[in-house]
């Protein structure tokens, strides 16, 4: 192993650094003893069993990003599109059996893509180029299951050319996402007889790019390769090459590529194929070397939910049980992954940080019925991403047109407007810092000079600090915004707090744990004073800051509260100031005069509502918006329940909260009977999966039945499934031919988790003049 010090380490370029040092870490210090010697910074360090408690501290203080991490990081508002086959069916998974001719968008315009990510402060888009689904959105080489086969620009178009192209235009990175998960390639696709997914096929020596013509027969055959590339070789199965040469043709075609997003989900796993991930990160590097691998790759981490927040513990050097090349990158789902408890001899520190992706609607693809967040929800993302520590990756939904519908838009610039106007002035710019102790090349002043490059760092030995801001005049700030030297000095705060000057004693704002590459705390309610403190309580060696920022977010009136509906499908608004709200239902727009709430709205058959609290002067607040699925359970009744760990009644109380969960009978199929009271037409069933982030009985696979009379009954949904429901739980609605009946049942086929549990937070029906009117 190579070593040196930090330095050298800052003066070498990203050209100098060798493929092999971003993807294994090139002064890796893989100390085997506690010997009193120094620990050099590294992007790798080895905790052995003889470590002392201080030797296992500084080799944590002393990892750092790797430079492809280091530009990444520094990006974070980034955006995800998602738009394929599965737009045009509505679904959030595909099944590999699409005839390319559903593919037609009539008015795809990539620019008006690029435009929304430019104007909602958006630097990188990560284009998912193929879904589960493994219809390509480029005309690959090498499969015809693509864009080339669709009447969408008769068969000539490529929607990730033009999105390359406008990403150059507007200055946007971009970054690809190719499904690993391949159901049109999958081995048992009656569409797809020859499919390469699972096939069984031998490890052949193989070129990369391969010739096309070739590819089964002599992959050994190389094509004419991308200008400025070479070919590499690779003894890899079928279904291994495809994806290489996929790589390969997204990686040389497209301009720089910033990240390579690889999706842990399979809707099949009954097939099984090995993916040769070390070829797939080798071809990268070479082709790519500053892109950044996600997900089931060594450079960033999915954050663990698809609801855009991050823990507010988020520390991105984390201890690995095996050295990172020889790492099989698992989901990292546990609420504290790098305290000290966690730093455990054997381990290898990596710097691994956080994506926090979450998609605008309530799914990833676009479909007429899911409810577009609020740029009050966005802005809350945004503190719970970008302000723990995490990249903030929010996903745009294009519709059948190939279009952002305007809801969306309307969304991401009121978003946008917020942020940047919240954080477009430093309320410390022009304050004296001060602090208890620093190194001599490292004074408080460099923690406000705007570059994340130079720092504040305690004095030698001392670990923990407190800094003082004294302002010129006295200001008024709600948000605090901090920021490591995570590039020079890797991650080193485990505690702190802030305080404000009443003018003869501090009072505490705030108290929390991680900083990292950025830490933003918003107050509850704004703080006047001329001076803030920052004390750090807690370090691992020297403390360090490379910015420090005191904002106001920019004034507007904060969003009402919708309350969930209760079991009479009563929905009460109230505004935090007891401010004047006005509302609208059932899709009409909200305006400063639209109706004034006053009492309880009743919401018997579901519908939406969107709600704002007015300004004193008259105006419009901030938009609160609220989706009520499926009838109200007034006067429904359990009829049959085979066990209840949790009263089954709270299936149908209207609160999401609550749930009916069933463990003692391991066997599946389990049951749940519902009596409405009265005859109902129905046209549809809505499921909402636990919402308190346990996956223990959470529905996959069910059926779904009616009756008029609980004698005979109608097989609405003989073997549904709600996709993806893992990774995103959110209410699950569900269309069926419409039925008169009176009595439901739910019987879960097949659940996550432990146990062959069964949980319900909440199980509806949808009414079918809702659904027509929808
Ligand atoms: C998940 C996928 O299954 C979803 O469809 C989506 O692509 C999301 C970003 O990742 O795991």
């Amino acid at each position: 192993m190579k070593t040196s010090n930090v330095r050298n380490w800052i003066l070498f370029s990203v050209e100098i650094m060798a493929v092999h040092a971003l993807v294994y870490g090139q002064f890796s210090s893989k100390a085997k003893d506690s010997l009193p010697v120094s620990i050099e910074y590294s992007t790798q360090q080895y905790l052995s069993g003889s470590d002392s408690a201080a030797t296992i501290e500084e080799k944590a203080a002393k990892v750092l990003p790797r430079p492809n991490q280091t530009t990444w990081m520094r990006l974070e508002r980034t955006f995800f599109i998602h738009f394929g086959p599965n737009t045009f069916r509505g679904v959030e998974w595909g099944d590999g059996h699409e005839d390319p001719s559903i593919f037609n968008p009539t008015e795809l315009d990539a620019d008006q893509w690029m435009r929304a990510v430019k104007d909602a402060g958006g630097k990188m888009v990560v284009l998912v180029c193929k879904h589960h689904d493994g219809f390509n959105l480029w005309p690959t080489r090498y499969s015809e299951h693509s864009v080339a086969a669709s009447p969408w620009r008769a068969g000539k178009g490529s929607v990730v050319r033009e999105v390359a192209d406008a990403a150059r235009k507007y200055g946007i990175e971009l970054g690809v996402y190719l499904s690993p998960a391949d159901l049109y390639q999958l081995r048992t696709n009656p569409k797809n007889p020859s499919g390469y997914y699972g096939n069984g096929s031998e490890k052949l020596r193989s070129v990369i790019p391969t010739n096309p013509a070739s590819f089964k027969t002599n992959p050994a055959q190389a094509r004419e390769v991308a200008s400025g590339f070479k070919s590499y070789l690779y003894d890899v199965d079928d279904y291994n090459r495809y994806f290489l040469n996929e790589l390969y043709e997204l990686l040389t075609e497209y301009g720089p590529i910033r990240e390579v997003w690889f999706d842990g989900a399979n809707p099949d796993p009954s097939v099984s194929e090995a993916y040769d991930y070390n070829a797939w990160y080798d071809l990268i590097r070479k082709l790519q070397p500053q892109a950044v691998i996600f997900g089931k790759g060594p450079d960033a981490r999915w954050v663990g939910n698809e609801s855009g927040i991050g823990r507010t513990t988020e520390w991105s050097v984390l201890p690995l049980p095996a050295e990172p090349n020889h790492f099989n990158w698992p989901d990292m789902t546990d609420a504290d992954l790098g305290s000290r408890s966690k730093l455990t001899p054997g381990s290898y520190l990596w710097w691994y940080p956080a994506e926090v992706n979450e998609p605008i609607l309530y799914g990833w693809f676009w479909n007429p019925d899911k409810h577009v967040r609020t740029a009050a929800d966005l802005i809350d993302i945004y503190y719970t991403s970008v302000g723990r520590n995490g990249n903030m990756l929010l996903n745009l939904s294009p519709d059948t047109r190939g279009l952002i519908p305007d809801n969306q838009l309307a969304s991401l610039r009121k978003m946008a407007y917020v942020v940047d106007e919240t954080f477009a002035k430093n309320l410390a710019t022009g304050a004296t810092l001060t602090a208890d102790s620093s190194n001599r090349a490292n004074a408080p002043a460099l923690a406000l000079d705007r570059n994340l490059d130079t720092w504040w760092e305690a004095a030698p030995g001392k670990k923990t600090a407190t800094l003082t801001l004294k302002m010129p005049v006295a200001i008024t700030f709600d948000v605090v915004s901090l920021q490591e030297a995570v590039d020079h000095r890797g991650q080193r705060i485990e505690s702190f707090a802030v305080d404000a000057w009443d003018g003869s004693k501090w009072n505490k704002l705030d108290e929390q744990t991680t900083i990292g590459h950025k830490r933003l705390l918003r107050l509850n309610s704004p703080v006047t004073t001329d001076q803030v403190r920052i004390r750090i309580t807690g370090s691992r060696l020297e403390p360090t800051l490379a910015e420090i920022g005191i904002f106001k977010q920019v004034e507007l009136v904060q969003a009402p509260v919708i309350s969930e509906r209760d079991a009479n499908g009563r929905v009460t608004i109230e505004c935090a100031k007891k401010l004047p709200v006005v509302y609208a239902t059932h899709g009409m727009a909200l305006t400063a005069q639209s109706s004034i709430y006053s009492a309880p709205i009743v919401f018997p058959r579901g519908g939406n509502v969107e709600a704002a609290c007015l300004a004193p002067d008259g105006r419009l607040g901030m938009i609160a918006s609220k989706d009520f699925t499926g009838l109200a359970p007034i006067g429904w009744k359990i009829t049959s329940v085979e066990s209840e760990e949790t009263p089954a009644e709270n299936a149908i109380d209207g609160n999401p909260a609550t749930i009916w969960l069933t463990c003692s009978n391991t066997t599946l199929p389990h049951q749940l009977t519902v009596d409405m009271g009265s005859l109902q037409k129905i046209a549809g069933l809505a499921y909402l999966p636990r919402q308190d982030r346990n996956h223990d009985g959470v529905v996959e696979t069910y059926r779904f039945e009616t009756s008029a009379d609980g004698k005979n009954w109608t097989t609405n949904v003989e073997v549904g499934r709600f996709s993806n429901i893992e990774n995103n739980p959110v209410i699950q609605r569900i269309s069926f031919t419409p039925v008169d009946a009176r009595i439901f049942r739910f019987t879960a086929l097949k659940v996550l988790g432990t146990n062959n549990c069964f949980s319900v937070a909440e199980i509806s029906v949808l009414h079918a003049e809702t659904e027509r009117s929808r």
